[in-house]
């Protein structure tokens, strides 16, 4: 056989796949990609690695006794091989028996998850589409990644969250107008490999550099000064972690103080500056928030912030806010305070400033969008009204029942009996797992679909393999990258892998649902249709996209240059509304941009008010429980994965200390505690501890450690018992570290970045790391 050429898609680029004897041989990044993402080469590695799941399972007692809340062997015991038509059956079984004895909002399917690219086989719409079928689930809303922002932007400014994000300036407009870039919590070029659904070409460095060469100054609000690159000759301010608010706070008063706010523009396109001002002066609460106020918060001289306010003044100034800065307690005080800031300067809807939600943090942010839908596979509707905040799943899980507010207004867990999740992993993304393991032991039956056997798939009950992007034919398409990929399947499934859709499709098949499901068509029948739509959504737009079998010949489509003049470059957020807030205004009750907000302020949430505050977060470096645990942990995006996706591949795995998860501490923090550069560590606090390998580090303010996310759970089951105790994870997650606790009543986001640990140096009897061991399998 000749070796065969196909490419492929994911969250962190396009390869070029080279293929002979069902092998891969070759795995190259795209041509056109500038700076091509490391991150992808973990595949060829990993795509027939010992930890593929080679068939359905089942976990030995659930597949004895039946479904129950059988104590702690979720996650400790053997599986046991069965067929495919089997499984089908036990799932569809499970459907059916919660459903009719429970009612359909006792099945979560929230399913939240990253899940590959590609846009038939996305893992949540294959999920969700099959339990809409099957009479509805209990949904999650919002993401992990912005839930804080997702619920303040639109109380703020009127518009979704996403429009904010995604209708960002582009840019061109800030390498040719912005005058000082202000990034709060950074632009990390680790993070900008990444865009959800593909980024076929990597444009944040050289738009940088661009920004760069025409005079842009950067300022670097982090912990880390890595969080930027180090050729952009960025200033450093390092505050207090989780103090942003404060910061920006101390920059307002001295901005108001010294009459460098614009009160023409707050006049015309805000709304309550005036009660703001009444708190930033003191006048309400007797505490003036300037910049010696901020300086005791943040840790950052009262000099430097009013210096740094007097820059921001009078010129383009473009505020970059992080995804990080609202993943932590109180996180939506972060983005609304920006915003102020932003509107104080007179910014907001200029060329060269205003404020970016995620530049960098997600690739494709400031790109280009193609304003046209792209290829969807359809969901259909969810009869079930029941949902929780994402990240609320532990504790729906632990309270069913028990109530909870969000937004204003109050709803109720369910009570929770089948879980079914496809494409994510929570034993990743879910602050304090040792609560979610003992939360999982709760509902009756867990069913995952999952490549590997990672801490997902050893903690179900039915684990369905599935197959990679590379055993599947798929379409590649992201709306911020001008290229559409035709995801070629390259290799034969691997074991006995199935796609989402086949294993839906087979437990459809026993529910005489199937035909309903596929309507009727297979996976290659599928790809023409959802292509078809896209190119008549794109013949409406005036764009001509080539018919499906010239672009499967081509292997990709360029829709349009990003580079062309006049195309969809020169956009500039919020233009509309500055050019004319009476004919364009905003989408807030007041049409203007809401400093106070008055259906804010009707919900009566202590800990989120009328306008932008400063709220103590519940464990901060400033906080008593510093006494006790004296670091603040960074869990940030690892550099060399997405999340957990393929940590035992060989670019990850090149990033371990001694196999653990690499933990940087600041140098002094180190000596203090008789730590070498590549000892093992042990990080603890009050929820939990794991082991990491140090790397000392200068780039890090002192009394801050960095653990990123990423490494596979890897508990300590048994001598540990998870119960009532503390557990231990052996490869450095630090999610067993965070605490899980909503921003606040109004979004309840997630607040990874709020936890305070401790760290010393490992005791002789290291535990064994397991988390690329296989389980074990019976017959
Ligand atoms: N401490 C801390 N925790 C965090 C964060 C943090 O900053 N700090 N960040 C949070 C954020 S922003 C996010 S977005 C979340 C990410 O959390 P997740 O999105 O849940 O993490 P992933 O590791 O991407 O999980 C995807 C899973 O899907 C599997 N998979 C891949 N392709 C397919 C497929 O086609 N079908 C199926 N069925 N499965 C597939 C992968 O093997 C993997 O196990 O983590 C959150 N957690
Ligand atoms: N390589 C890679 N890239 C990714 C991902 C990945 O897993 N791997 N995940 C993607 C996803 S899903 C998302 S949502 C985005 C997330 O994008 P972000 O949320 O922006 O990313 P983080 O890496 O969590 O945080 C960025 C930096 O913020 C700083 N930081 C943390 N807390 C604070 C604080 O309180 N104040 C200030 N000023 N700074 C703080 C940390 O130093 C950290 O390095 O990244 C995306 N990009
Ligand atoms: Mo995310």
């Amino acid at each position: 056989m000749t070796d065969q050429k196909t490419l492929t898609s994911s969250h962190w680029g396009a390869y070029e796949v080279t293929v002979k004897d069902d092998e891969v041989i070759g795995f190259e990044d795209f041509s056109p990609d500038p700076t091509p993402s490391a991150i992808g080469h973990n595949l060829p590695d990993v795509v027939k690695g010992d930890l593929r799941i080679s068939q359905p399972m089942v976990r030995a007692s659930w597949l004895e006794n039946g479904p129950s809340q059988d104590g702690n062997k979720r996650g400790q015991e053997a599986f046991v091989p069965i067929s495919w038509d089997k499984a089908y059956e036990l799932v569809a079984n499970e459907v059916t028996r919660v459903a009719r004895d429970h009612g359909n909002q006792a099945i979560y399917g929230g399913s939240y998850g990253w899940a590959s690219a590609g846009r038939f086989h996305h893992a949540q719409s294959q999920l969700h589409r099959f339990l809409n079928l099957a009479g509805g689930y209990t949904r999650s809303v919002n993401t992990y990644s912005s839930a804080a922002g997702e619920v303040i932007v639109p109380h703020v400014l009127g518009h979704s969250f996403y429009q904010a994000e995604f209708q960002a300036t582009t840019w061109d407009m800030l390498a040719e107008h912005c005058d000082i870039m202000v990034m709060f919590g950074g632009m990390a070029s680790k993070n900008g490999q990444v865009h959800p659904g593909g980024i076929s070409r990597h444009m944040v460095p050289s738009w940088m550099a661009r920004c760069k060469d025409r005079g842009t100054e950067f300022v670097n609000i982090s912990p880390q000064k890595s969080d930027v690159d180090d050729h952009l000759q960025s200033q450093w301010l390092s505050p207090r972690p989780n103090t942003d608010v404060a910061l920006m706070l101390g920059i307002a008063h001295t901005l108001w103080r010294e009459g460098l706010h614009d009160a023409a523009y707050l006049a015309r396109y805000a709304t309550g500056f005036e009660t703001f001002l009444a708190y930033l002066t003191g006048e309400t609460d007797g505490s003036v928030k300037d910049a010696v106020w901020a300086a005791d918060i943040t840790g950052i001289p009262a000099t430097d912030i009013e210096t740094l306010a007097r820059r921001m003044a009078g010129r383009a100034c473009f505020i970059s806010l992080s995804l990080s800065v609202q993943r932590v307690d109180h996180g939506e005080q972060s983005y609304w305070m920006a915003i102020t800031l932003a509107a104080m300067l007179g910014q907001l809807g200029t060329a060269g400033g205003g404020v970016g939600f995620g530049n960098g943090a997600l690739g494709g942010v400031s790109n280009p969008r193609f304003p046209f839908k792209g290829p969807t596979f359809p969901q259909g509707k969810n009869p079930v009204s029941d949902f929780i905040p994402v990240a609320r799943v532990t504790d729906m899980l632990l309270n069913p029942g028990a109530s909870f507010d969000f937004n204003g207004t109050t709803h109720t867990y369910p009570d929770i009996r089948l879980v079914y999740w496809a494409g994510g992993n929570p034993f990743h993304h879910q602050m304090d797992l040792n609560k979610l393991v003992r939360a999982w032991q709760k509902p009756e039956t867990v069913i995952v679909h999952e490549i590997y056997w990672n801490a997902m798939a050893r903690h179900a009950d039915i684990i369905l393999p599935v197959s990679t992007v590379l055993e599947r034919n798929d379409i590649g398409y992201s709306a911020a990258d001008p290229y559409v990929i035709a995801m070629k399947q390259a290799i034969e499934p691997v074991g006995q892998a199935q796609s989402d859709f086949a294993i839906l499709t087979g437990v459809a098949g026993k529910m005489d649902l199937d035909q309903a499901f596929t309507e009727g068509l297979d996976e290659a029948e599928w790809l023409r249709r959802m292509y078809g739509e896209f190119q008549n959504n794109g013949t409406e737009a005036g764009f001509d996209a080539p018919d499906f079998d010239v672009f499967w010949q081509e292997g990709y489509i360029k829709l349009a240059s990003p580079e062309k003049p006049g195309g969809y470059h020169g956009k500039v957020y919020l233009k509309d509304f500055h050019t004319d807030p009476e004919l364009s205004p905003l989408g807030t009750p007041s049409g203007r941009i809401e400093i106070f907000s008055e259906t804010i302020e009707s919900f009566n949430y202590p800990d989120c008010q009328g306008h932008p505050r400063w709220y103590e977060p519940v464990e901060w470096l400033g906080g008593d429980q510093a006494k006790d645990f004296p670091l603040h942990l960074l869990s940030n995006q690892p550099k060399s994965k997405l999340h957990s996706q393929m940590d035992h591949g060989k670019i990850s795995r090149a990033d371990k200390i001694n196999g653990r998860a690499p933990v940087t501490l600041n140098r002094q923090d180190a000596a203090a505690r008789g730590i070498a550069d590549g000892d093992t560590v042990r990080l603890y606090n009050d929820r939990g501890a794991c082991y990491a390998g140090a790397i000392l580090s200068d780039d890090l303010m002192p009394g801050v450690v960095q653990l990123a996310t990423g490494a596979w759970f890897d508990p300590l089951y048994g001598n540990h018992p998870v119960r009532n105790s503390v557990g231990t994870d052996r490869h450095g997650n630090p999610n067993i570290l965070t605490r899980d606790k909503g921003t606040s009543r109004l979004a309840q986001g997630p607040t990874a970045h709020t936890s305070l640990v401790e760290v010393e140096k490992a005791q002789e009897d290291l535990p064994e790391v397991r988390a690329f061991a296989l389980p074990d399998i019976t017959s």
